[in-house]
């Protein structure tokens, strides 16, 4: 049986998910966008959402990390509840229908001002999606107030969460983790947690982060524990592979990925998770123009307007402001794609 034969039917070894890298970028670009095609035709789906970022005090560090206070980046910050919740207003008034709030790990604030932060958004707007907390945030809260996952989760859904963004998984492959993030959240824990999640009833996404010091072999792994854990949960409505970004932080890095490794990377993950549904070429780090090609590669998904970021822009991503909503649809349609607006639950709000 050939190798494609094999992936088609499920019936491959981890070797033979290595060797997908060997095949050309068009011919596995063609298998990825037949999977792509099957499950949503010339569809491609953004959301018109705001990052909040709550505080770059971090007890944590990672080394690739350009967000966090520290000697690179010298201006700490934290933002009052009051803020958040003004941040999130000023957005829902111009359109936004999701929140996502990531922080990094800050000892001082406690553990109320996480769930206040989202208790206070939701107050004021009970209609906006609230996409809060990565499995490190959860990992995080849990030493912090000595509670369990399980109590920090629902804590998290009687504040008002709504579904978990994917941050925090890196790399799983335990070696490179701890070269690079020590002391944040294991591989295996990040798994529990959003298996913990998922067992709520709960929806989740899950990340990526290549091009640093991980290798292929690292790259399949990690797409093969969650493909293993999706089939026990089906819980993961996205995969969102993040390309490593360079700038401001302590990582050295001597080569980075070219488009190509990007695109068969993407093409991968769409061809080794047919269960997870949706592929997001997250445009903040793949750049807006390869998340465009990405489109003809697997990715179905190019995130949304962001309207501000600051963890990846720290490092070098140009999404300091986001993207215009036209500017959006104008790309999708100018790349022979459909822009459809869809929620966060990917209930799809509006076809362009
Ligand atoms: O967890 C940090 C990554 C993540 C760098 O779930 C870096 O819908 C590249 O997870 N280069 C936060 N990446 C962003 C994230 C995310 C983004 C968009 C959508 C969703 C979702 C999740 O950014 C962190 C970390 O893995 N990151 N530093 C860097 N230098």
């Amino acid at each position: 049986m050939s190798l494609i034969e094999k992936i088609k039917k499920g019936n491959f070894s981890f070797e033979d998910a290595v060797k997908l890298y060997d095949l050309e970028l068009f011919e596995l670009g063609e298998i990825a966008n037949e999977i792509r095609e099957k499950k949503f035709g010339k569809k491609t789906y953004f959301n018109i959402n705001r990052h909040i970022n709550p505080s770059n005090i971090c007890k944590d560090v990672c080394k690739f990390c350009a967000f966090s206070a520290h000697r690179k980046n010298p201006n700490p910050y934290t933002l009052s509840i009051e803020e958040c919740v003004e941040i999130a207003k000023n957005a829902y008034n111009k359109g936004a229908k999701e929140v996502h709030i990531v922080s990094a790990h800050n000892p001082h604030v406690g553990y109320e001002y996480y769930m206040n932060i989202v208790k206070e958004i939701k107050k004021e707007l009970p209609d906006i999606h609230v996409k809060a907390f990565t499995a490190a945030e959860v990992n995080f809260l849990s030493e912090l107030s000595n509670k369990s996952y399980e109590e920090v989760l629902d804590d998290m859904i009687e504040a008002g969460v709504d579904s978990m963004p994917g941050g925090g998984a890196e790399i799983f492959d335990e070696e490179i983790r701890n070269k690079i993030c020590k002391g944040k959240v294991s591989s295996e824990n990040y798994l529990k947690i959003h298996e913990l999640w998922h067992k709520r009833g709960k929806k989740s996404n899950a990340t990526m982060l290549f091009g640093h010091i991980e290798n292929r072999s690292h790259r399949i792994d990690h797409m093969l524990r969650l493909k293993k854990l999706q089939e026990k949960t089906n819980g993961f409505n996205a995969f969102i592979p993040l390309v490593y970004q360079r700038k401001n932080n302590y990582l050295n890095v001597k080569d980075f990925l070219t488009g190509v490794e990007i695109l068969k990377t993407i093409a991968i993950s769409r061809i080794l998770l047919e269960n997870i549904p949706n592929i997001k070429a997250y445009w903040v780090t793949t750049t807006l123009n390869l998340s465009l090609v990405a489109q003809s590669y697997g990715a179905n998904d190019i995130d949304g307007t962001i309207e501000k970021e600051s963890i990846n822009s720290a490092a070098g991503a140009a999404s300091r402001n986001g993207l215009k909503l036209d500017e959006l649809v104008h790309l999708i349609k100018d790349s022979g794609y459909i822009p459809v607006e869809r929620d966060s639950l990917y209930n799809e709000l509006k076809v362009y």
